[in-house]
């Protein structure tokens, strides 16, 4: 019964065979929701995007269309199909068409470039991409022609827009296929990882696990088929996608409201054109949101909750939301991995403003533990590990790294440090993995310092997160040169842009050292970098120059 795609690694069959006893997998796949969504209320409204309203029946209409254009092509089960498009309906006529056919879309943001882009291609075997013509100044299909010329084996290109020589999303619209979606126990997508190493890894998500995930995330908020939810952060990513997100509401029956821009303006226009009752946001946006001016032109009163999550929500900033916004504030703290946390509706006000919630699952298995992975004594901090229903048991062709973050009986290391109150609530209290949490972008940073260090003029290089008011963290990269004043700060950001990675990856700062300062072991002592911004005094503002200007 286990998914059969070489690299995925399954759950260990007893786990399996209870998780399908508990009822948490159902068996069920991802396309259910709109199926029963087009037998139960076809004409509801399913997506809102600009000027076009697609209802239910519409939508399942216009997956099934594309759906059979993807078949045309030769797209197949667990083909791999790269999918980049911003915030427009037809990222969710994609995404299902693909689960119906069985194929697996690789969720990239619209943010990823060639650097990124090219990888997931290559590592994902990706057979066709979906992608938009541009956006702004970006070509998206002068990014593909890069890419394909590297990865043969990204065979068929489609672009929402204007195709130039590739294959246009409308014109491979077809005869509806006929069907029912593949067998749930199947890897259903490639989600990616906020990473901690060098190369980002890829998240295989089964239907099974994915909806079971899904399903208790519409039930725990409450989703009816009166939820109008706006999809403010980048459709593609797990939070707006699942939790509950975009899925979540197709399940319940709702309406999906894409925005297309999610500054304040763009935003509260639709919370009021659409009545908008539930949106996701990390920090940095709820703070930019509760900022504006803005807000008091606009009636938001349709609003019952404003999800936050994705990077460490500040206790002022959460007390704030529930007056601003004049609804419930709900905290989550989830990974593309698995495990995700809610407050509830039932939490009292301490609980909502100051823990990022408990899991879904009664079977969410957490410990959190020491460096040596001891239990650490109730309510201390310690690292968390999770393991059950929906968090999954290694990454995507990563075996390797799969040693490292996963313990032997299966717990993912998530890298993050917590404490549980006695109820299950977490705090998360920080991080032991070498990311940065750049408004919720997630940067890996072992990654950037690789890009630095191909540059000639680099001897070493350590990003690191420094306190940002209104991202939370930003990124200062210090480097030491070979020979000193070989290169700019501004060379060096510029060395980055043009090696093709997404603009938030390049450090906002850059400080060259003389030398890197060490540990006893002789590791670079990033805890010692780090403190250079605890006190600001020790750090004269000249020293630095602002890299990404
Ligand atoms: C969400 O998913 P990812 O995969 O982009 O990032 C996961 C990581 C967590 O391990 C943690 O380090 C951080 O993001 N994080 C939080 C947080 N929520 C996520 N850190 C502090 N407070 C929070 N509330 O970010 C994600 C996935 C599903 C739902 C929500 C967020």
């Amino acid at each position: 019964m286990n998914a059969a795609l070489p690299g995925f690694v399954p759950w260990p069959e007893e786990f399996a065979a209870r998780y399908r006893a508990l009822g948490y997998w159902t068996g069920e796949n991802l396309y259910a929701g709109l199926a029963r969504g087009v037998r139960e209320h076809p004409e509801r409204i399913a997506i809102v995007c600009g000027e076009r309203r697609w209802s239910y029946a519409e939508f399942d209409q216009r997956a099934r269309r594309f759906a059979a254009g993807l078949h045309r092509t030769g797209i197949g089960p667990r083909d791999r199909v790269l999918l980049q498009l911003p915030n427009i309906g037809e990222h969710y006529i994609a995404c299902h068409a693909l689960f119906l056919l069985g194929a697996l879309p690789v969720f990239a943001l619209p943010a990823h470039r060639r650097a990124e882009i090219g990888y997931f291609v290559g590592h994902a075997q990706a057979r066709a991409c979906v992608i938009a013509d541009r956006d702004g100044d970006f070509d998206f299909r002068a990014m593909i022609r890069e890419v394909r010329a590297e990865h043969a084996c990204l065979s068929e290109v489609v672009v929402v827009g204007e195709a130039e020589e590739f294959r246009g999303f409308d014109g491979l619209l077809d005869e509806p296929l006929a069907g029912e979606g593949s067998d749930a126990s199947e890897v259903a997508f490639l989600q990616l990882s906020g990473g901690s190493t060098c190369v980002p890894k890829l998240i295989a998500r089964t239907h099974d696990d994915y909806l079971y995930s899904v399903r208790e995330s519409a039930r725990i908020c409450g989703l009816g088929g009166d939820t109008v939810y706006l999809c403010a952060l980048p459709a593609a990513h797990n939070f707006p996608m699942s939790s509950p997100g975009a899925l979540g509401v197709f399940h319940a029956g709702g309406c999906v409201v894409l925005a297309r821009r999610n500054d304040p303006q763009s935003c509260f226009e639709l919370i009021q054109r659409e009545r908008v009752t539930l949106t996701a946001l990390v920090p940095a946006l709820a703070l930019a949101w509760l900022e504006s001016r803005l807000r008091a032109r606009y009636d938001l009163s349709s609003l019952a909750c404003v999800q936050i999550g994705g990077a460490h929500l500040a206790g002022e900033v959460a007390r704030r939301v529930p007056e601003a916004f004049g609804c419930r504030l709900q905290q989550v703290f989830g990974m593309a991995e698995g495990l995700v946390n809610y407050t509830r509706a039932e939490d009292d006000a301490a609980l909502t403003l100051t823990t990022q919630g408990r899991p879904i699952s009664a079977d969410d298995e957490i410990r959190i533990v020491d460096d040596d992975d001891i239990d650490v004594a109730p309510g201390e901090v310690g690292h968390l590990l999770t393991r059950g229903p929906y968090t999954i048991r290694g990454y995507y062709r990563a075996e390797a790294h799969n040693a490292r973050a996963f313990t032997a009986d299966g717990f993912y290391r998530t890298g993050d440090r917590v404490r549980r109150l006695p109820g299950g609530h977490l705090i998360v209290e920080g991080r032991a993995k070498d990311q940065v949490n750049r408004g919720g972008e997630k940067i890996a940073a072992e990654e950037v310092e690789g890009y630095l260090l191909a540059h000639p003029a680099v001897f070493d290089a350590a990003l690191v997160a420094m306190p940002d008011r209104w991202l939370g963290e930003k990124s200062c990269a210090f480097v030491t040169l070979r020979e000193p004043a070989q290169a700019t700060p501004r060379e060096l950001a510029q060395f980055l842009r043009e090696r093709g990675i997404a603009a938030f990856k390049v450090p906002d700062r850059i400080e060259f050292l003389a030398a890197l300062p060490r540990t006893a072991v002789g590791k670079i002592d990033k805890k010692a970098l780090r403190a250079r911004f605890a006190a600001p005094s020790a750090v004269p503002a000249s020293s630095f120059v602002q890299a990404s200007s």
